[in-house]
């Protein structure tokens, strides 16, 4: 079902030369000549990446009439262009999924083995673009897939990291970075495009001057000046004639500068301009949920954000006489505060650079912005030193002082003598000794016409709490979005065989409209079907038990049940909580080695952000207890625990169609929404999960006997934190958790040393933020009820096929049509391929 040849396209091949053509002969000869004249390289001597880099020009060549025909027809249409704003974004290997869109994936499959060649080590030596930390960069690329699909106008617009998130090796149980260089053998998907280069300019002081009228003005007299060089890659729709634009910057040296000094005999001094302005675009923050407030950050969201916002200025006055509409030709949506600063920057264009009257360009600012908030975590919330700020951005810090102001007087008038609310609401955060924050979650809400959340309980608790104040100001600007996830990746490329099995059963329609999938339900009472579905899955499993096998050299049994948790390290996920149950089930053990269990692997993967302590040690932890789990012979091969290192996007597309069981255990009201947990559940895993995030509405969906739930409600994590918690209580009167915790702390998994581990301990006997241990027991006790029901094949079946037909509503298709509807307002434009 990868595709059905180019029928599938839907529209005439206008030429049918080396470069469009899509007969079998045609895509021979054109992938066979990218070999040859592109890269100089005979078929003898050809690698497994030259064939790759063959193969991508060749799918390349088939994007671009569609890519250019798209791009021609908003300019003519004048459409509305939805912009997403992302500093992430997380796309994945591009090769296998453009195939699938353009609806040529078996056809070229077949072409490429003809040739005796091996597909799956072509598509393997595409380096995964990993420009993205996790869940938010990884959303941003399914909503491109979606936009495309659902033939909206769109770009993306963001960074081109020379460096990605970091390539993470796992020595002696720690974490290792090794820097992800991925274009050192060259990007064979971007187009750059140097004439639409512009400037962005950095430093400096303001000015007040008087313009020909006389009239007072303020002008920005930067220090310096960056070029910002656009890359496109072209996004295409699943089956569809739309092929929209990631506009990735890059940041290089501005020619006339670094001339200057190289005139005046400063040669030294220009190179290190050069370097310096490379700097901006050189490497990814690699921190998921906590803000580096370095100024290298910062100068890194306003460069693309400057850019992006030049760029669609450009586009706009190409067909508009002024900016007075601009907010008709781009709807920009803020992924996160990463980059709110453009509400300063098209105020600053709008005001300084165009002679717009301010309360004009605040119309309009207002009515283009729409913000995403991703999370409920207060540390996370970005907020950047005024004078740090300042420093970078002169002119932005008094624009945003001004917006403050005027939002204050507002506030002033509604709500009269409420200093306690100002304080909650102002853009600027007083914190002591004039040492003021910019808060950029108050600055988006203020700027924009839309705020949401991204899955019902979050946008909750954000109304509830986070912003309270906000939505008791402007509750009509509150949405919920709940986030979803692209089919055509996370089940069409990564579960070949289930989507192989939907399309026989129900056609493929699926694809483009995933609540087809609840026609399955009717296949529930069928023992051959259930029969199939238990085999694919084991299928899948013995594929990824190779591939342990292979990388790991750990052999797991594929009749275990294999719970997954693969996602960011981070304390509020509780990774460490399935640790302690694990550890549990092994001193279960050691007391009784001839006790009845069901035999487990339990699979991690994740980075812990390099800077982020506990979350090194959990990992740490996880592999000093994989260390003596697997090898004690007592276990007898019951218990494998497996971390698979540098987990991603491709190493996701393996995994999740290979779960049993997905661990998704947050401490309730921490985790936003979660994606992972969508893509488990599509791929038939159940779900070992708390009340968090979209969890809920998994569980809703999928039917609550389909879904394992456990621990504290968001609620109850309050009020006992509200009443004083004390997590030693907890250690004090559970035997077994007890037993677990002094496990650890007699050194038994680190050689001994009672030291290593003593972080973890103390935090979870002392502190306990997340709550491990008031949910110990509620967790191991669902646990048991898991172990129980995985015994039972054909219930267990059952309960797969009903989450994974019943996931409809967490298709990024869906999601994307409803920002579509209710906060871009735009509609579908049809691309024709005729001239
Ligand atoms: F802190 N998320 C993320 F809100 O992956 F900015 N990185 C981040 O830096 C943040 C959020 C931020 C995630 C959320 O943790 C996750 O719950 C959510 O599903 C995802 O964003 C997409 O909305």
């Amino acid at each position: 079902t990868l595709a059905d040849g180019p029928e599938a396209l839907q529209c005439p091949t206008l030429i049918e030369d080396d470069r469009t053509g899509m007969s079998p002969e045609t895509l021979k000869r054109a992938f066979l000549d990218n070999l040859f004249y592109l890269q100089g390289v005979n078929r003898t001597d050809a690698s497994p990446y030259n064939y790759y880099v063959a193969l991508a020009y060749t799918v390349r060549d088939r994007l671009l009439r569609r890519f250019l025909k798209s791009t021609d027809t908003y300019k003519q249409e004048k459409v509305k262009l939805v912009c997403y704003f992302s500093a992430e974004f997380l796309m994945g290997r591009y090769l296998g999924n453009n195939l699938a869109n353009l609806g040529i994936y078996d056809l070229i499959k077949e072409m490429i083995e003809e040739l005796g060649l091996d597909f799956e080590e072509i598509i393997e030596q595409e380096p995964d673009p990993g420009l993205g930390n996790g869940g938010l960069g990884r959303l941003a690329a399914c909503f491109l897939d979606s936009l495309a699909s659902l033939e909206i106008p769109a770009i993306g617009y963001g960074i081109r990291y020379e460096f990605g998130i970091f390539h993470q090796m796992i020595q002696n149980g720690w974490q290792v970075e090794i820097p992800d260089n991925w274009l050192r053998f060259g990007n064979p998907w971007e187009l750059p495009r140097p004439d639409e280069s512009v400037e962005v300019k950095l430093g400096g002081r303001t000015e007040i001057y008087h313009d020909d009228k006389g009239q007072e003005r303020v002008q920005w007299l930067p220090e310096r000046r960056v070029l910002a060089i656009p890359h496109d890659t072209p996004v295409p729709g699943y089956k569809t004639n739309t092929v929209n634009a990631l506009r990735l910057w890059k940041a290089e040296a501005s020619e006339s500068f670094n001339f200057e000094a190289f005139n005046a005999g400063l040669y030294d001094q220009s190179v290190a301009e050069k370097m310096d302005a490379e700097t901006i675009s050189k490497v990814l923050y690699p921190n998921d949920n906590t803000p580096a407030g370095r100024e290298l950050r910062l100068a890194q969201q306003y460069f693309f954000v400057a850019a992006s916002l030049q760029d669609l200025i450009r586009i706009h006055l190409k067909s508009h006489k002024n900016l007075q509409n601009f907010h008709e030709t781009a709807a920009i949506q803020l992924n996160d505060t990463h980059p709110a600063i453009a509400i300063a920057e098209l105020m600053r264009l709008l005001v300084d650079e165009n002679g717009l009257e301010w309360s004009k360009a605040w119309t309009i600012t207002q009515k283009t912005f729409a913000y995403t908030n991703h999370t409920l975590l207060p540390e996370a919330l970005e907020r950047w030193s005024a004078d740090l700020l300042g420093k970078l951005l002169p002119r932005h810090l008094e624009i945003i002082y001004l917006i403050n102001h005027f939002f204050l007087d507002d506030v002033r008038t509604w709500f009269p003598d409420n200093e306690e609310l100002l304080g909650k609401l102002s853009i600027v955060e007083e914190a002591g000794w004039g040492n003021k924050q910019i808060r950029m979650a108050n600055l988006a809400c203020v700027g924009s016409h839309s705020i949401n959340g991204v899955a019902a309980l979050h946008t909750e608790l954000l109304q509830k709490d986070t912003l309270k104040e906000f939505a008791m100001l402007w509750p009509e600007k509150f949405y919920n979005k709940t986030n979803g996830v692209t089919p055509r990746r996370w089940i069409l490329l990564s579960n070949p065989q289930l989507s192989a099995l939907f399309t026989e059963k129900i056609g493929d329609n699926w694809l483009k409209d995933l609540k087809e999938l609840r026609k399955l339900e009717q296949y529930l009472d069928d023992p051959e079907f259930r029969q199939r579905w238990y085999e694919i899955k084991q299928a899948n499993k013995a594929d990824l038990a190779a591939y342990m096998l292979k990388t790991r050299n750990i052999e797991v049994d594929v009749n275990s049940i294999f719970d997954v948790q693969v996602k960011r390290i981070h304390e509020y996920k509780r990774q460490h909580l399935a640790v302690l149950h694990i550890i549990a089930l092994y001193n279960r053990i050691k007391q009784n080695p001839q006790i009845d269990i069901v035999p487990r692997t339990f699979i991690f993967g994740g980075k812990a952000a390099p800077g982020y302590f506990m979350a090194k040690l959990i990992i740490k932890l996880t592999n000093a207890v994989a260390e003596i789990v697997n090898k004690d012979p007592d276990v007898r091969g019951r218990l494998k625990l497996v971390f698979l290192p540098n987990f991603n996007v491709s190493l996701g597309q393996r995994i999740y169609p290979a779960a049993d069981l997905s661990e998704q255990i947050s401490t309730a009201g921490k985790e936003a929404s979660g994606t992972g947990n969508m893509k488990f559940a599509m791929n038939g895993s159940l779900t070992i999960g708390t009340l968090d995030g979209a969890n809920i509405e998994i569980r809703e969906e999928a039917g609550a006997e389909n879904f394992f739930l456990f621990g504290l409600t968001a609620e109850e994590v309050y009020a006992k934190k509200a009443h004083g918690y004390e997590p030693m209580s907890y250690y004090k009167n559970n035997r077994e958790l007890k037993g677990v915790i002094d496990r650890i702390k007699s050194g038994y998994f680190s050689h001994g040393d009672p030291e290593l581990f003593r972080p973890i301990v103390d935090s979870l006997l002392y502190d306990d933020q997340y709550m491990l241990l008031a949910d110990y027991q509620s967790y191991a006790d669902c646990q048991e009820q898991v172990s129980e029901a995985y015994r039972d094949r054909d219930k267990w079946t059952r309960m797969s096929i009903l989450n994974s037909v019943r996931m409809a509503k967490f298709s990024s298709d869906r999601t994307i049509w409803e920002y579509c509807q209710e906060i871009w307002k735009v509609n579908p434009v049809k691309i024709s391929l005729e001239d």
